[in-house]
């Protein structure tokens, strides 16, 4: 796999290892000063890992428009190899999740020892009943599992139970459920028979999932359907998963809610009943805007990270959570972003390791909200830099992964070999 020369890596970082050797000292000190082992945080933040998706490596759009890159990947093996690029220089994504089927590919085995060779192994995997395929015999412009006609239901179910086979030669322990179904007109469906009719298809799939893995149902407020989503909060979302059985569970992409919804709530709710199976990271001022992660709201994420770290520290059952990014990049390239919003993702994981539990604990029984709130904005406000920058180094990685992935010219080499794409209407495939 034509990744970056690692010499390269090594020449950059020695232009910076001195510095970030002092920093992280000078970090090591002022968290010592706080009775923090700057040591342990970092064995923590060094085993965190968050997906890389498929489709997250080429060009995103919207609606009205796509305006491709140089170098967009031809198929799932180029995908797969910008992928082993991100985890080259960044470290934090280790894994990657398909889509099925937007990675098409005639043998699974040799794309898992494409992945092996790249060091990346498969996260969950989703399917797609959302939008139709070429040849495919039935349309899901009116639903899927949803769907009046249980024949369009079976082909959804069939779906699922295929990207379930193809996971299994994978290596993947998990698939996750997204679908599109809803309405767009009051009175166009039936409410209560559309979601037992949801049941009833993902009880099928549920049936035929390994014992080792999980189903992840994940929500969305609208889009497509503008008036009513089948799945649309984590109510519904909660509702399904406790039908369907201990294997189920919730995933919380952060885009999916109203604007101001308080999903770190929502997250610790999803914990409390054993029920969070985990994210879809990305940021979002209006709606399933799928900015980059923590790029408008790092405090949110913060909130959200506190929740998790709380639940780790208090041990809480079954708690387990698999981290994703879900981004779409429409005028950065690709792997710059999913560079660096993972590093922001495993930055608000640092800074939530930060935060003083037992004096959080004392605070809340005192009712001092002052000194509570102040205690995760002290975390919060902590520049973990160092810290991750040692992280990269450690792991073979880049100090300064964006200026070394500019300095390999991988973007330039890619698009000698992989022809230039038109750009068009609408899509993020
Ligand atoms: C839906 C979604 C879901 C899909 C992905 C492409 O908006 O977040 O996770 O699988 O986008
Ligand atoms: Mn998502
Ligand atoms: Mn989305």
């Amino acid at each position: 796999m034509k990744t970056i020369d690692p010499s390269l890596i090594a020449a950059q970082n020695d232009k910076l290892a001195r510095h970030v050797h002092h920093d992280y000292e000078h970090l090591g000190e002022q968290l010592a000063r706080r009775n923090i082992d700057i040591e342990t945080v970092r064995a923590r933040v060094a085993a965190f890992g968050v997906a890389i998706p498929s489709w997250g490596v080429g060009t995103g759009g919207t609606r009205f428009a796509r305006f491709p890159g140089q170098g967009e990947p031809r198929h799932v093996f180029d995908k797969l190899q910008d992928c082993a690029v991100i985890q080259q220089l960044g470290r934090a994504t280790p894994t990657v999740s398909l889509h099925i089927p937007w990675d098409r590919c005639s043998d699974w085995s040799e794309l898992r020892q494409a992945a092996e060779a790249g060091g990346l192994a498969f996260d969950a995997m989703n399917s797609n009943t959302f939008s139709d395929q070429p040849g495919q015999p039935l349309s899901y412009k009116f639903g899927s599992l949803t769907h009046v006609d249980a024949a369009v239901r079976e082909q959804a179910v069939a779906h699922n139970l295929e990207c379930i086979a193809i996971g299994r030669k994978l290596g993947s322990k998990a698939l996750t459920v997204w679908i599109g179904d809803g309405s767009n007109f009051p009175g166009q469906q039936h409410f209560r028979r559309a979601f037992d009719r949801y049941l009833d298809s993902t009880r099928q799939i549920y049936a035929g999932l390994p014992g080792d893995w999980r189903m992840f149902l994940e929500h969305k407020i609208c889009e497509p359907a503008f008036y009513a989503t089948v799945i649309q909060d984590w109510g519904s979302s909660f509702l399904a998963a406790s039908a369907l059985g201990p294997q189920a569970q919730c995933l919380v992409d952060l885009g999916h809610h109203a604007p101001n919804v308080n999903i770190e709530l929502i997250v610790a709710r999803l914990i409390a009943a054993g029920k969070l199976a985990g994210f879809h990271f990305n940021d979002s001022k209006y709606g399933d805007d799928d900015l980059d992660a923590g790029s408008v709201s790092p405090y949110r994420l913060f909130l959200v990270f506190n929740e998790l770290i709380a639940a780790e520290h208090e041990q809480a059952t079954g708690f387990d959570p698999a981290y994703m990014l879900d981004q779409s990049h429409n005028v950065t390239d690709p792997i710059e972003s999913l560079i660096s919003s993972a590093a922001q993702v495993q930055r608000t994981c640092a800074q939530a390791l930060l935060v003083d539990r037992a004096a959080l604990d004392a605070a809340q029984h005192a009712n001092d909200a002052l000194t509570a709130t102040g205690l995760l904005q002290k975390a919060f406000q902590t520049d973990v830099t160092p810290l991750l920058q040692r992280v990269r180094l450690d792991a073979g990685g880049a100090i300064d992964p964006i200026a070394t992935y500019r300095a390999s010219g991988y973007r330039q080499r890619v698009a000698e070999e992989r022809p230039a794409v038109k750009g068009g209407s609408g899509g993020i495939v």
